[in-house]
């Protein structure tokens, strides 16, 4: 017997993509149902070849689903995630209301697959923040052979992480410059057409954004809360793809050879690092690919067992939606979940 799985935001960028991945892995559903708020019912949305009208999440009855995917923001997840965990699904929540709850675990599953078992106080996991999904895929190897003492990312955030009115406004903004139009900013704080924009969320008391603070508090969670981290994240005019730019900081030596060596072989990462023109990955190779490609690793002579690298990932994909499906596979791979008894 298989699945019933609702995904909640099935209209946004992230839910489509979920729908899309949950047929491309042929995910073991008898049943997927989209759901989204009631001003997107009957909606019509892809799943593989099939077509499904989109449901009002207010009215929906959760009591025979078994895996909702949740990607409708954090004020729907704050409400809804516990209501439906409380009904008996198991919520997989893309948003970032739940990640520092004690007892929500956080989860990459190439990184803490076996922390998924922690779900059960209340019935959600948590997916990381796009950012911090690919970051600690790319760290966890060299963390488990060196030791990771501190890391300083810069990011290069393609605007989908913003959703599907951001995408729009870096389109309507380049037409705009190309026929000499007035430019409208309501997604971003600045122009993001031929433009970076060294802000994304909002700020907090010490200065920091609060992207870049779940950069810190995320990473330390899935991977090791002894690592310390500081991040500036840069939203640019790339569509889908986020890149990262990476200094490590590591307890033990260890060269570029050993690093490349070992990411190679480390699960989610895919290589791409030949020292010239065009032997490394950009946002454009990574978009619909579910590596995290890793380039430009080199030794980082100003520190002690100091490296460098560049890292590269589909933002929609491994940032949010097939990680979280991802997530589901580890619940049934690990025998966490049974499908329920259906009303015939
Ligand atoms: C961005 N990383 O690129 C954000 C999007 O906490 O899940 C995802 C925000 C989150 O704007």
């Amino acid at each position: 017997m298989g699945y019933k799985v609702a995904v909640v935001g099935a209209t946004g960028n992230v839910g489509r993509e979920m729908l899309n991945i949950l047929d491309e892995r042929k995910f073991p559903a008898d049943e997927v149902v989209a759901l989204a708020s009631r001003r997107s019912m009957g909606v019509e949305v892809s799943y593989g070849d099939r077509t499904l009208k989109v449901k009002a999440l207010e009215h929906y009855d959760f009591s025979d689903v078994d895996i909702c995917l949740m990607s409708a923001g954090g004020a729907v997840s704050k409400e809804w995630s516990p209501k439906i965990g409380a009904a008996g699904a198991v919520v997989i929540d893309n948003s970032s209301a739940w990640r520092m709850d004690p007892d929500v675990p956080l989860i990459v599953p190439e990184v803490n697959a076996a922390a998924t078992e922690g779900f059960k106080k209340k019935n959600i996991i948590a997916n990381p923040n796009c950012s911090t999904a690919q970051l600690v895929v790319a760290l966890k190897p060299l963390h488990d052979k060196a030791g990771i003492k501190r890391v300083v990312v810069s990011t290069y955030q393609s605007v989908s992480g913003a959703g599907k009115d951001a995408m729009d406004e870096l389109f309507s903004q380049t037409k705009a410059v190309y026929t000499n139009s007035e430019i409208v900013n309501k997604k971003f704080p600045a122009r993001i057409a031929f433009n970076v924009i060294p802000q994304i969320d909002v700020f907090m008391e010490d200065g920091y954004t609060k992207e870049e603070w779940k950069m810190m508090a995320e990473t330390k969670k899935i991977l090791d809360p002894k690592i310390k981290l500081t991040a500036t994240c840069v939203r640019v005019p790339v569509f889908v793809g986020h890149s990262e730019a990476v200094n490590i900081e590591f307890e033990n030596p260890i060269s570029a050879d050993e690093a490349r060596n070992i990411l190679r072989t480390s699960p989610g990462c895919l290589v791409i690092d030949k020292q010239e023109p065009g032997g490394y990955a950009t946002p454009y190779e990574a978009a619909g690919e579910d590596a995290t490609y890793i380039s430009r690793i080199r030794e980082d002579a100003t520190v002690e067992n100091g490296l460098v690298l560049w890292c590269v990932s589909d933002n929609l994909r491994k940032g949010a939606a097939l990680n979280a499906i991802q997530i589901a596979e580890v619940l049934i791979n690990r025998k966490l979940i049974t499908a329920k008894k259906k009303a015939a």
